[in-house]
C-alpha cells in the first residue's frame, strides 16, 4: 500500500537539479516582450494617453491602452485605465518591443494626460462616503448582513461584554515565481504559457474576450513556482499579451518584476471587524455582533471572502445569537482577492481571539472555556447554514491541550526568570474542496506503464506524487510506473485547477473513480484473452485472474497483447480501450479541523521568537503524510509572517509604501521554527476515499496561537495582526 505513506515526491528531480521550466525560461524565434506602464497616482481623471512618441522608439512594434483594447478580466473589475484612473499601479498603456528593455524604454515617451482626484485609502473613510474611490459610485460595492438568533437581545442579556476592533492587514501572496505569461499566435490560433493555477479558467476567461479573434486558445501551465492563491484568475497582463500576440502575429512575453507583481497581484485579507460579544458567568457565549469592513481596493470582485469570514465566523462553538454585517468598501489600493485561508483565517483569528478575551474577562481558563462552547455532537450545522459533517472536536482539543499545558509550565518557568514568554492556542475549523467538480483520465500504456492527467494543477503541493500513491494501490502497480501530468486544456477536457485545498480530494478521487473504470476495461480484455466470462473475473495486485482456473494475466500483458501486430486484425469483440476518465464532485464542502499550539518569547527590542510550535490535525484519511506535514510547515511559516511581519502600507495618497521585498518583511528561514505536527483520523468524508483538504489549514491556526504567546508574553492584550515589534516593547 502506497496510500499513507511518506513516498517522496516524484516532482522534486527536476527542480533541485535546475531543470525546472518557468515562464520566463520559455522562448520562441520571434518573441516580443511587453512592458506595462502603470499609473503612479493612485486617483485621478484620465484624460489623453500620447503614445506617438513611443511608437516611434526603435524596436516597437505596437502600444495598447485602455482606449484600444476593452475587456473586462472579471465582473466588475476595471483592468486598464480608460476614463480614470483607480489606483497607482494599474495598467495605462503596454508597449510590446523587440525585448523588455526596448519597451520599458520607450514607455518613458508615453505622455499621459491626468488631473489628480482625492484618494480614500483607509476602508473606514471609504464606509463614510464622503470622499468617492470611484467617481459617481456608492464607496459601499457590497452590503449584506448575516444573522441568526437576537445578537442585540443576546448581548444585553450578558455578564460580561467585550468590545474590540480587530485589524488584519493587507498582505501580499509572495509566490517566488512573479506572475508571468507568454502567448503564443499561430494558424489562427492561440496558445497560451502562463503561471497559474489554473490553464482551464485562464481559457475560459480568455475565450470570452477574444473567442472572435483567434479559432482556439490553448493555455499551458509552465512550471508555476507557487502561487497561494494569487493566480487562479486570470489578470489584465494576461489578456494583454494574449491581444497583443494576436494583433502581432508573434509570441509575445509579460514578466513581472517583483516590485510590479506587488503593486498589480491582487493582495489577500484586508478586513476590519468590529465586535461586540457576550458571555455569562458560566462561562457559556451569548451572542457576537461583527460589523465586517472589508477593503476591496479598486474592485469588487473580493466580496466572496467576507461571505466565507462571517459565515465561518461561529467555527467550532455553539453561538447561540449573532448578527454579521458585511461592508465591501472601494478603496483606491490594489484589487483584492483570495490568498491561502482566503475567509478563514480572519474569521477563525477574530473567534479565536474573541474566546481568549472573554476567557479572561471572565477569569476561566481559556481551553476550559473553548470546551464550554465546543460543538460536542457532529454532523452539526452552524448558526449560519455551514454543515460540518465529520469529527470529533473535544477529543482533539484534549490532544492540544496536554501540549499546552506544557508550554504554558515552561512559558512560567521562563517569566521566573525575566523572560518574557506566554503559550497561546487556537481551534480552527476550516471550509475546503471547494468545487464544483474535478476529472482525472488514467491510460494504461502498451508498456504497461500508466499515465494518469488531472484536471487540477499543482504547483508546490505535491499533488502528483499523492495521486501516484491513490492509483498505484488502486491497478497494484508500482508507484514508479505510474506518472501523473497536468496543467495543459489540450490533455484533459474539462477541468478547474488547483485552489481552496481541494486537488487531493477532488482530483485524486476522479483518479481513483477512472482506475477503477480501468480495471474493468482489465478485466473485459481479459475476458477476451483468457477465454473466460468476464463475471469469473477478479482484478487483483495487478493482474486479473480466474479463481476457478487459477489463469491469470497481468495488466502489463493485457497493455501489451492490447498493442502489439501492427498491422493484423483485431480478432476480439472487445474495444481495445485501457484507459478511462472520471468526474468527481461532492455535494458539500468539507470541513477539517485543528488545533495550533504556540510558545513564545520576547526579547527587550520587541523582537518576538517562537521557541516551540505544535499543530494537529484532522484531514479525515491522510495520503502522504509528508507531503500534508510540508504543507503544515510552509502554512506555519506564512501565518507567522502575517502574525508578526507581513504588511502592505499605503501612505495618504495610495502609494505603496511597502512596495519592495527591502521594506515588505517576510520571514526567512531566521524567523520561521520548527513545527511538530501530528493528525487523527476521525472525521472522515464522504468521498469514496475519504479525504478532506490541508493545503490552506496551517495559514488558518497560525496567527490566533501566535497572537496569543504573544499577549501572555507581554501581558498587553493584541487584537489585530501584525502585531509590530514597537507594540511588543
Ligand atoms: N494531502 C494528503 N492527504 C490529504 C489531503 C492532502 O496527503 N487528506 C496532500 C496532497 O497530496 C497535497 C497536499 O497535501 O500534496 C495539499 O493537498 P490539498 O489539501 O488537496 O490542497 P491542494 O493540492 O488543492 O492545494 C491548494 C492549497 C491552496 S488553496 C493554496 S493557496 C496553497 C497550498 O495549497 N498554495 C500553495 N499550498 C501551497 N504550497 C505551495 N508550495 N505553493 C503554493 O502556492
Amino acid at each position: 500500500m502506497y496510500v499513507g505513506q511518506r513516498s517522496k515526491r516524484k516532482e522534486d528531480l527536476k527542480f533541485i537539479t535546475g531543470e525546472g521550466k518557468y515562464v520566463d525560461d520559455l522562448s520562441l524565434p520571434g518573441v516580443q516582450e511587453l512592458f506595462i506602464l502603470r499609473s503612479n497616482v493612485a486617483h485621478a481623471k484620465l484624460k489623453k494617453v500620447d503614445i506617438s512618441d513611443a511608437l516611434k522608439y526603435p524596436g516597437v512594434s505596437v502600444i495598447i491602452t485602455g482606449f484600444t483594447f476593452k475587456f473586462e478580466n472579471r465582473p466588475n473589475n476595471f483592468p486598464m485605465a480608460k476614463d480614470e484612473i483607480l489606483y497607482a499601479g494599474q495598467p495605462i498603456a503596454a508597449v510590446i518591443a523587440k525585448d523588455r528593455y526596448v519597451a520599458a524604454d520607450a514607455a518613458e515617451l508615453i505622455q499621459v494626460d491626468y488631473e489628480e482626484l482625492p484618494t480614500v485609502i483607509d476602508p473606514e473613510e471609504s464606509l463614510k462616503n464622503e470622499v468617492k474611490a470611484i467617481e459617481g459610485r456608492d464607496n459601499v460595492g457590497y452590503k449584506k448582513t448575516y444573522s441568526a438568533g437576537d445578537a442585540e437581545s443576546g448581548i444585553k442579556n450578558s455578564d460580561v461584554i467585550i468590545e474590540e476592533k480587530m485589524n488584519i492587514s493587507r498582505v501580499y501572496p509572495a509566490a517566488m515565481e512573479p506572475r508571468g505569461v507568454m502567448s503564443v499566435f499561430q494558424e489562427g490560433n492561440l496558445t497560451v504559457y502562463a503561471s497559474t493555477q489554473s490553464p482551464h479558467y485562464m481559457r475560459k476567461f480568455l475565450l470570452s474576450a477574444l473567442g472572435n479573434k483567434v479559432g482556439d486558445i490553448r493555455v499551458i501551465q509552465a512550471d508555476t513556482g507557487g502561487a497561494f492563491g494569487s493566480k487562479l484568475f486570470p489578470y489584465a497582463e494576461d489578456f494583454i499579451t494574449a491581444y497583443a500576440s494576436i494583433i502581432t502575429k508573434r509570441p509575445v512575453k509579460w514578466i513581472a518584476t517583483r516590485s510590479e507583481d506587488m503593486r498589480s497581484t491582487y493582495h489577500g485579507r484586508g478586513q476590519i471587524h468590529h465586535i461586540k460579544a457576550g458571555a455569562r458567568k458560566d462561562g457559556s457565549i451569548t451572542a457576537i455582533l461583527d460589523d465586517l469592513i472589508l477593503d476591496m481596493g479598486a474592485a469588487s470582485h473580493s466580496t466572496y471572502l467576507a461571505d466565507i469570514a462571517a459565515t465561518m465566523l461561529p467555527a467550532a462553538y455553539k453561538i447561540p445569537n449573532i448578527k454579521v454585517n458585511v461592508y465591501g468598501v472601494y478603496t483606491n489600493k490594489t484589487p483584492l482577492d483570495q490568498y491561502r485561508g482566503a475567509g478563514r483565517p480572519e474569521a477563525i483569528f477574530v473567534i479565536e481571539r474573541i474566546m481568549d478575551l472573554l476567557a479572561d474577562e471572565l477569569k476561566i481558563d481559556p481551553i476550559e472555556f473553548r470546551k464550554r462552547n465546543l460543538v460536542t455532537s457532529l454532523p452539526y450545522k452552524n448558526p449560519l447554514g455551514i454543515n460540518f459533517e465529520s469529527g470529533d472536536f473535544m477529543s482533539l482539543l484534549q490532544k492540544a491541550e496536554h501540549v499546552y499545558r506544557e508550554f504554558e509550565r515552561r512559558a512560567e518557568e521562563l517569566r521566573l526568570k525575566g523572560i518574557r514568554a506566554g503559550a497561546g492556542l487556537s481551534f480552527y475549523v476550516e471550509e475546503n474542496n471547494f468545487g464544483p467538480w474535478e476529472s482525472a483520465s488514467v491510460r494504461v500504456r502498451g508498456d504497461g506503464k500508466v499515465l494518469v492527467v488531472i484536471g487540477a494543477a499543482p504547483h508546490g503541493q505535491g499533488a502528483g506524487t499523492a495521486i501516484a500513491q491513490i492509483v498505484a494501490d488502486e491497478l497494484g502497480v508500482p508507484i514508479d510506473d505510474v506518472d501523473v501530468i497536468w496543467g495543459d486544456t489540450a490533455i484533459i477536457g474539462e477541468a478547474f485547477g488547483t485552489y481552496g485545498s481541494r486537488s487531493l480530494t477532488l482530483a485524486g478521487n476522479a483518479a481513483l473513480l477512472a482506475a477503477r473504470k480501468v480495471k474493468e476495461r482489465a478485466k473485459r480484455l481479459a475476458a477476451q484473452f483468457l477465454k473466460s466470462d468476464v463475471q469469473e473475473l477478479e482484478y487483483t495486485d495487478g493482474r486479473v485472474v480466474n479463481p476457478k482456473t487459477g489463469q491469470y494475466i497481468t495488466l502489463k500483458d493485457i497493455s501489451q497483447k492490447v498493442t502489439a501486430n501492427l498491422g493484423g486484425a483485431w480478432a476480439y469483440k472487445e474495444e481495445p480501450r485501457l484507459e478511462s476518465t472520471a468526474y468527481f464532485g461532492m455535494e458539500d464542502l468539507t470541513h477539517p479541523y485543528g488545533a495550533h499550539v504556540a510558545l513564545a518569547v520576547v526579547d527587550e527590542s520587541g523582537k518576538p521568537k517562537i521557541l516551540d510550535y505544535y499543530a494537529i490535525d484532522d484531514i479525515g484519511r491522510v495520503i502522504n503524510p509528508m507531503l500534508a506535514e510540508g504543507q503544515v510547515r510552509g502554512g506555519v511559516a506564512q501565518g507567522w509572517g502575517e502574525s508578526t511581519l507581513e504588511e502592505m502600507v499605503y501612505d495618504e495618497n495610495g502609494n505603496l509604501i511597502t512596495g519592495s521585498l527591502a521594506e515588505y518583511g517576510m520571514p526567512t528561514s531566521m524567523e520561521t521554527f520548527n513545527v511538530k505536527w501530528e493528525f487523527i483520523e476521525v472525521g472522515f468524508s464522504n468521498a469514496p476515499l475519504p479525504s478532506k483538504g490541508i493545503g490552506e489549514g496551517a495559514t488558518i491556526g497560525t496567527p490566533p496561537a501566535a497572537i496569543r504567546a504573544l499577549e501572555k508574553a507581554i501581558g498587553k492584550k493584541i487584537t489585530s495582526m501584525p502585531v509590530r515589534m514597537e507594540e511588543l516593547c
